[in-house]
C-alpha cells in the first residue's frame, strides 16, 4: 500500500457553537474546518501536534483537549494516504484571531456550514458534537467525491 501520513484535527465546541477556520491556503483551501496539520518528526506526540496547530493556525491553546476519532482517508490523487486523528475541545485560553492560514468563525451547531466543508465532515460531527468516539475509513475520488465512506461510533463494552 502507499505510505501514511499522521494529521491532527481539533474542533472547539463551546455552548451551542462551533469553532471553524476558513482555510486560505494549502491542502483544503476555501473549505471551513477544525485547525490541524502534520505531526512533526521531533518526538511531537500527536496530542501535542493537535495543541501546536491550534495554536499557530488559530491563535488559542485549548485546555481541555479529547481524543474522540480516528479516520483513516485515501485520496486517489495524493501520494500519502492520510491517518487523522481528531480532537475536540470546549475551552481554551487565548483570543481567537485570523492568521495567515486560516479565518475563525463561529457557527450555532444548527448552522454548520457542510456545504462549504470536507464533504465527510456531515458524517461524523454529529458524533462529536454528542462526545461520541468514531472511527472509519474514507476513500476518495479527487478531494469531493467519497467513492467510499464507512465512519461508526465506538463504543466501549
Ligand atoms: P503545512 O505544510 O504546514 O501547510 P500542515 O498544516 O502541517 O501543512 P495540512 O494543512 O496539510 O498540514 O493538514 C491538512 C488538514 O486537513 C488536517 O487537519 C486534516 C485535514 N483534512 C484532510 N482531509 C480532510 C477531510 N477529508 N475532512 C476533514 N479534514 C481533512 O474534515
Ligand atoms: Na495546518
Ligand atoms: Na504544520
Amino acid at each position: 500500500g502507499k505510505p501514511s501520513k499522521i494529521l491532527t484535527l481539533l474542533l472547539i465546541h463551546q455552548n451551542n457553537q462551533i469553532l471553524l477556520a476558513m482555510k486560505k491556503r494549502g491542502f483544503g483551501m476555501g473549505k471551513y474546518n477544525g485547525f490541524g496539520g502534520k505531526v512533526e518528526k521531533n518526538g511531537e506526540s500527536i496530542y501535542q501536534a493537535a495543541i501546536r496547530e491550534t495554536q499557530e493556525e488559530g491563535c488559542i491553546t485549548p485546555t481541555d483537549a479529547q481524543f474522540i476519532g480516528y479516520i483513516k482517508m485515501d485520496y486517489d490523487c495524493e501520494k500519502e494516504t492520510l491517518k487523522v486523528h481528531i480532537f475536540k475541545a470546549t475551552h481554551f485560553d487565548g483570543q481567537v484571531k485570523e492568521t495567515e492560514e486560516m479565518k475563525p468563525q463561529w457557527f450555532d451547531v444548527a448552522k454548520i456550514p457542510y456545504n462549504q466543508m470536507w464533504i465527510d465532515d456531515q458524517y461524523w460531527i454529529p458524533y462529536l458534537l454528542e462526545n461520541k468516539c468514531f472511527s472509519g475509513y474514507l476513500q476518495f475520488e479527487g478531494h469531493d467525491k467519497l467513492i467510499q465512506a464507512d465512519i461508526k461510533e465506538v463504543t466501549n463494552q
